[in-house]
């Protein structure tokens, strides 16, 4: 579990970190909900990586758990991570009603409703008869890496009690911007390594937001996106300087 948790760029704590602090949230109870997306976004990654999902070899540059251990080991870290996300939650110095808020968000946003609906939609894509459009690409993000920014940026206002609108607008478009980012990187690294655009056999036939947009207008909507989530935080003033930082950074970032 340890091993599946180290490195990464800590995105989603860090917009727990910057909600919480935007709305006063006492420091040890926003790192508890900080770690907890933290446990979360690992499990989904070691059960992504899964021989029956992904199937990938290397994560955040080290051998993934099943493959320095093996494919049960595998199960059961991500399996633990998520029952540890609710654990820390749980125990979280806060005010019941906030907490139970929290927890209740953080099942719905990673649940059949959330990321895992995501997973089970890009699943799917890849035995569909044709390729998803663009709205249906953008459903499938939405939900499977956009309902964690989503729970991370509004943890602060939830447990502050506050209103959770503008931060919920803010993560809407980063998560959009993060994941075109994503399909942007996906075909630079691609290139630089072969010369040629190629694709992994899960990807195979796969539409993405580059395969649908194309480079250019793909590249173009990210900065839009980023436009628009640093507009969603003009109630908070200056004082969101940081976020609307991090936003900027989803699509500068090479990795
Ligand atoms: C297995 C239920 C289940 C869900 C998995 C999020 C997800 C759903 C799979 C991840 C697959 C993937 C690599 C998607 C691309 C976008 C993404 C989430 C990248 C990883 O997030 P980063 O860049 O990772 O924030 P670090 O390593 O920095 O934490």
């Amino acid at each position: 579990m340890r091993y599946a948790c180290s490195g990464g760029k800590r995105l989603r704590a860090f917009l727990v970190l910057e909600g919480a602090r935007l709305h006063d949230v006492p420091l040890d109870p926003a790192l508890d909900a900080a770690a907890a997306i933290e446990a979360i976004h690992a499990y989904s990654l070691v059960h992504d990586d899964l021989p029956s999902m992904d199937d990938d070899d290397l994560r955040r540059g080290l051998p993934t758990v099943h493959v320095k251990w093996n494919e049960a080991t595998g199960i059961l870290v991500g399996d633990a991570l998520q029952s540890h996300a609710f654990a820390l939650l749980a125990g979280a110095n806060l005010d019941g009603s906030r907490r139970l808020a929290l927890i209740a968000d953080l099942a719905r946003c990673a649940g059949g409703q959330g990321m895992v609906l995501g997973q089970a939609l890009d699943i799917a894509a890849e035995t569909a008869d044709a390729p998803l459009s663009l709205d249906q690409i953008k459903r499938l993000q939405a939900h499977k890496t956009g309902a964690l920014f989503g729970w991370s940026a509004t943890a602060g206002a939830v447990m502050a009690d506050a209103d959770a609108a503008p931060l919920s607008a803010y993560a809407n478009a980063l998560g959009l911007a993060f994941q075109i980012a994503d399909d942007i990187l996906d075909v630079e690294g691609d290139e630089a390594q072969t010369g040629k655009r190629v694709q992994k056999d899960s990807q195979a036939g796969k539409a993405t937001f580059v395969s649908l947009m194309g480079l250019e207008a793909a590249r173009t909507a990210a900065q839009r996106l980023v436009e628009e989530a640093c507009d969603a935080l003009r109630p908070y003033g200056t004082g969101a300087e940081n976020l609307r930082q991090a936003a900027r950074f989803v699509i500068s970032r090479q990795g």
